[in-house]
């Protein structure tokens, strides 16, 4: 993939994070999604690329714009890239004025994003250190001693992020019961997913069920960083199960990084909208707008952190 790639690809979360960030705190999940979605259409279709949204808002009938399927960029024939997008991840973040949301997209060559159903995955992240250690199958205090023994710690050191929804009761319960700290998420298990893989974020684990989508975006990094990703469906009802299976996923199955992403030729690029483990938010600042983003190339290894300042009267589709 052409490597310039990823650097076009920063413009269009920067532009649908700011976008995002108009709708801070003003209790309008809907308008801050509709804004983010928006901008990184309009922005996709000025880069000199073709893809296809492999995972994206939602099916056709229910998104408007960028949904699955959608063929988007200025070039013209066939796609020859998949991307997986999600123009503003933890919506409710923004709505509330809360933690943790990005603007992220991650691209690949065609056919090499997991067309994962839109639904709940069981999910356990680790870093580079502990990548071999983890186990959807066993307990969980197996798998934080584990990790703990994997990173030189005690299990009383051992930090697990967790998405705060009651059914995760008694998963917290049974990590405290392991003497591990528990940090609670409000939204945000893309951010919460790669954590675990950057040395400074003060995360070892992120354990739970999230959605599927947010696992194949986060895989992307948590592969380029060296870390793990393990995850299996968990359908909300009889109707998801079968949804799963007539998708062609599997149901029993551990999906790992391997799985979700295939080789290494991708981009992972993500703007932070409000501060999260991962990257500070937009900022205002008189005339001045600051975004935070990251882009790492997985053929590389490289990792970018791009501060940008925006000057507000600049035209805005020239950013
Ligand atoms: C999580 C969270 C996301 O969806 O994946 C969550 O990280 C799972 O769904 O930010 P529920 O909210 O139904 O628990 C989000 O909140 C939004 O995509």
């Amino acid at each position: 993939m052409d490597r310039n790639l990823a650097l076009e690809f920063v413009r269009v979360t920067e532009s649908a994070a700011i976008a995002a960030s108009e709708w801070i705190g003003k209790g309008n999940g809907k308008a801050a999604d509709g804004a983010a979605v928006d901008e990184m259409r309009d922005r996709f279709n000025q880069i000199d690329f073709k893809a296809e949204v492999v995972i994206g808002e939602g099916e056709k009938d229910q998104a408007p714009m960028l949904f699955t399927h959608e063929i988007v960029g200025l070039q013209k024939g066939k796609p020859t890239m998949d991307l997986a997008v999600d123009p503003l991840e933890a919506t409710d973040s923004v709505a509330h004025g809360t933690y943790n949301a990005l603007s992220v997209i991650v691209a690949a060559p065609k056919d090499t994003l997991m067309q994962a159903p839109d639904t709940y995955m069981q999910k356990i992240a680790v870093g580079p250190l502990a990548k071999d250690v983890i186990n959807l199958d066993a307990s969980t205090k197996t798998n934080i001693r584990s990790v703990a023994k994997a990173l030189k710690k005690k299990p009383s050191d051992v930090t697990v992020l967790v998405l705060d929804r009651p059914r995760h009761e008694t998963l917290i319960v049974d990590i405290r019961q392991t003497g591990a700290r528990v940090r609670l998420i409000t939204d945000g298990d893309v951010a919460g997913a790669i954590a675990p893989s950057l040395p400074d974020s003060g995360i070892d684990m992120l354990m739970g069920i999230g959605a599927s989508a947010e696992a194949v975006l986060a895989s992307a990094a948590i592969k380029i960083l060296g870390g793990e990703i393990l995850c299996r469906f968990v359908p909300k009802d009889e109707k998801d199960r079968k949804h799963i299976l007539q998708e062609g996923a599997k149901l029993d199955y551990v999906y790992s990084t391997a799985d979700l992403t295939k080789g290494n030729d991708m981009t992972f690029t993500a703007t932070g909208v409000i501060d999260g483990p991962l990257l500070r938010g937009v900022v205002t600042n008189g005339h001045i707008i600051t975004t935070h983003s990251l882009v790492m190339r997985g053929q590389s290894g490289t990792i970018r952190y791009i501060t940008t300042h925006h000057h507000q009267t600049y035209d805005k589709k020239r950013i």
